[in-house]
């Protein structure tokens, strides 16, 4: 027999709270790093993301000055669409085209609320922001009970739960059992990966339980999933303390904080220290923000209790344009492959040509060479997003957010060039679809980047798809 259980239970109540934070020696890197962001969010022609403010808010040190600057743009950027009441919504609808066709914006708004609820001192949201979450969250649920998701994602639809819940706004208990109801059957994740979502969803379950939003029946309930959720993630852990992936893993680890787990399991130190060792992986504003909250022992819902007059005003921003690196010499070859496997396809490889690109490019670059050396062979788009472009169309085929399809990135990097010869694919994946010219490729041999195509720079040789795909 190990501990009695009653031990178990109070043991996160009487170990130090220090114990759930990365180790001494790595403060230098996690200043560097909140030093970083902040300098991000100094430059103006950067649109102001939600995220990155709760990251600043969330930090142990600050710059009380450029904070209240960036909440100012936060507020001019906010304050256009959801300044207005829900009545005036028609209205608001025919002037500014926001059509039905458009998904609600939950997270975006949701995140939003969340960083209200940080600022210092304390600001009261506008009663019509609330009602407007209230609102998109509706939408999603009823999405969710027509066509079996929300009309955004489980992402958004957790994060739009966790923002009310930390506003101390009371939810309807069918749409908190929709994520219990996808939780139990396995449907928060989309392309094999669900850690974030996973995450997002126990973070909101945990703040419901905690701050009494439920009646009992339904807080054992929450309690129940949002320890299930921790324990999976914890077995999801990769030898190399990796939980899904890099990006995912902070994610992972604001749950073992926020459910108090960070004290009594062994996964939050190795997930930790993989973090500190692949720091350089967060190089982007979006993924900064993400990170830093747990760099600094934080969860979002530690929101709620932040002590103001306890902030040391000692952050000084660091010019990331100044570190920016010089251009590699050189020069590599990149083989890329676009595919269709969907039914409605007139063929399965659509493209398949090698490009050569200076030694430092991107796969973006790679896209701009293609479509400069072949332009009616070869065109894309892309969409600008807080994580950065969004490729959404490739040779004229738009991925539709409404059909759910999307263009996904992978590489075959065990595959070596070899024209033609191959098709690279998993087996079997699309049901009904030929697969020829096909080679016996193992369904390893095809990763799914965990980058989008501004930030992933290929190898020399390396072969990259472009896959529409369904989530
Ligand atoms: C849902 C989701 C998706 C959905 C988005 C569709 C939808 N309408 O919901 C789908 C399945 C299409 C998707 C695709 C991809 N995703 Co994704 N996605 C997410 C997730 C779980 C939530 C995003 C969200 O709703 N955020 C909240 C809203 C309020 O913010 P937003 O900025 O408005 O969100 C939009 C963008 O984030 C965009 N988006 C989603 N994923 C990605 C990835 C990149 C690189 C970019 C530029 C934009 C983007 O779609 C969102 C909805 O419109 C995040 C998890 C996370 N921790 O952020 C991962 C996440 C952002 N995705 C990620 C990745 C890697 C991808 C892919 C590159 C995977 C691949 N190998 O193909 C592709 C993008 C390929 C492309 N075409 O450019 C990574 C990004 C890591 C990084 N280094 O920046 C994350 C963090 C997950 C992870 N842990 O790895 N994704």
């Amino acid at each position: 027999m190990g501990l009695p259980l009653v031990l178990l239970l109070l043991l996160p109540a009487v170990l130090p709270a220090r114990c759930c934070e990365p180790p001494e020696g790595s403060a230098g890197a996690v200043r560097a790093l909140s030093a970083r962001l902040l300098g991000l969010a100094g430059v103006p022609e950067r649109d102001p993301d939600p995220a990155v403010y709760l990251a600043l808010r969330l930090a142990r040190e600050h710059h009380p000055r450029l904070e209240r600057r960036y909440l100012e743009r936060l507020q001019e950027a906010f304050q256009h669409p959801f300044g207005r009441s829900l009545q005036d919504h028609g209205r608001w609808d025919a002037e500014h085209s926001m059509s039905a066709a458009e998904p609600p914006h939950t997270g975006r708004l949701a995140l939003y609320l969340l960083g209200l609820r940080a600022t210092c001192p304390t600001h009261r949201p506008h009663r019509s922001l609330v009602t407007w979450l209230k609102y998109y969250l509706e939408e999603d649920w009823t999405g969710s009970r027509r066509h079996g998701h929300p009309l955004t994602n489980y992402y958004q639809y957790g994060l739009g739960v966790l923002a009310l819940c930390v506003h101390h706004k009371r939810v309807r208990e069918e749409v908190i059992r929709r994520l219990l109801t996808a939780q139990h059957h396995g449907r928060l994740g989309h392309s094999g990966s669900a850690v974030d979502t996973e995450a997002v969803v126990a973070l909101a379950f945990t703040c419901l339980e905690r701050r009494r939003l439920v009646g009992t029946e339904l807080a054992a309930e929450l309690r129940a999933a949002a320890h299930r959720a921790s324990r999976s993630m914890a077995e999801a852990q990769g030898p190399d303390g990796i939980i899904g992936n890099i990006y995912s893993t902070p994610w992972a680890l604001q749950v073992f904080l926020a459910t108090g787990m960070c004290q009594t399991e062994p996964a939050f130190g190795h997930a930790m220290a993989a973090l500190l060792d692949n720091l350089e992986a967060f190089s982007t504003a979006a993924t900064m923000a993400q990170v830093l909250p747990v760099l600094h022992g934080r969860s979002y819902l530690d929101i709620a209790s932040l002590h103001c007059q306890e902030e040391p005003d000692t952050l000084t921003p660091l010019d990331v344009e100044a570190l920016a690196e010089g251009a590699s010499p050189g020069s590599k070859t990149v083989q890329l492959v676009v595919e269709c496997p969907l039914p409605w396809c007139y063929d399965l490889k659509l493209y398949d040509r090698l490009v050569p690109v200076p030694a430092a490019a991107s796969l973006l670059d790679v896209l701009q060479a293609a479509a400069a050396l072949e332009p009616h062979d070869f065109s894309f788009h892309t969409q600008d997003t807080f994580q950065g472009p969004f490729l959404t169309e490739v040779l004229g085929l738009e991925a539709r957010q409404k059909k759910r399809n999307y263009w996904q990135l992978l590489t075959a990097p065990n595959i070596s060039l070899q024209m033609g010869e191959w098709w690279v694919g998993v087996p079997g994946e699309v049901a009904g679809v030929p697969h020829s010219p096909m080679a016996a490729v193992s369904p390893q041999t095809v990763v799914p980047l965990s980058t989008g195509i501004a930030d992933y720079r290929p190898q020399d040789k390396e072969i990259l798809i472009l896959r529409l795909s369904e989530w």
